[in-house]
């Protein structure tokens, strides 16, 4: 166990990103810091799950590509479940290009910066992509959208790491206001950012692909603020059920660290 630090509270007051006191009041009045990887194909399914759980989760993520029946339109309406019951929307599009391409993609056809509170970001094309994604903003909303860089990744091989995981930190640093955190698998970076862990399960090891898995315990001794998590929920018999346990589990864990 690692001592009690005062970060919440100075991330309370002193963040430069504004959606960060955001997020972090949404989970201390919710009592949860599960992010509910929300990988359905259907809309329907994503409307069902927030009225399931949303009361248990701090924030939703979404892959919009792997909706057959998205729209721009969809969009807004997860935006009004996630006002509902307050959570946060996170796209998970993992922009990468260029500054100006990830600009048009990023207001382009599903709007996505008008319904994704954070989206993830690679750091490969280095900060053009973020500056890119920034001007893509009209000054009003800046202060309520966020990008989350990904340091580091769960899957088995991954080339996320070493000077590549130092080089994104840095990118984090030019952007304070805009770089709520990293999603990422230990506890990196500057404590003014939030870590968000992907990577988690109650029961597996892992898939058949390289996904890696630990439990929702083990990823906050490794640093975890947020954690991520999907297939363990939502293939289960129960999914509320699940999502209550990881909450529980979770909350617990982060509470007792004191992140
Ligand atoms: P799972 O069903 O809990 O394995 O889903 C994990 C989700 O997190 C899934 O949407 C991935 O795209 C996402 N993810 C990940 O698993 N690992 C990473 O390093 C990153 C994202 Br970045």
């Amino acid at each position: 166990k690692i001592p009690n630090y005062p970060m919440q509270a100075d991330r309370l007051t002193n963040s430069e990103c504004k959606l960060i006191p955001k997020l972090l009041s949404i989970m201390k009045s919710k009592q949860t810091n599960l992010c509910l990887s929300a990988d359905y194909t259907s809309f329907e399914a994503i409307e069902k799950i927030c009225h399931q759980v949303g009361n248990y989760i701090c924030a939703l993520k979404v892959h919009h590509d792997i909706i057959e029946d998205f729209s721009a339109e969809k969009g807004l309406m997860l935006k009004e479940l996630s006002e509902k019951y307050q959570f946060l929307v996170v796209e998970d599009r993992k922009f990468a290009d260029i500054g100006n391409t990830v600009k048009e993609q990023y207001a382009g056809k599903f709007k996505v910066s008008d319904w994704a509170d954070i989206v993830t970001v690679h750091g490969i094309a280095g900060s053009g992509t973020v500056e890119g994604l920034k001007t893509a903003l009209p000054e009003e909303m800046l202060q309520e959208r966020a990008v989350l860089l990904i340091a580091e990744m769960s899957s088995d091989g991954s080339l996320a790491v070493g000077d590549y995981s130092k080089g994104v930190l840095e990118i984090a640093e030019k952007f304070p206001d805009f770089v709520m955190g990293f999603v990422c698998q230990s506890r990196i970076g500057s404590d003014k950012f939030l870590r968000w862990m992907p990577g988690i399960h109650l029961a597996a090891e892992g898939d058949s692909l390289g996904q890696k898995y630990k439990l929702p315990e083990a990823a906050v001794a490794q640093g975890a603020d947020i954690l991520i998590v999907g297939r363990c929920i939502i293939n289960a018999d129960d999914p509320v059920a699940v999502v209550k346990e990881c909450q529980k589990r979770g909350y617990a864990a982060w509470d007792a660290f004191g992140y």
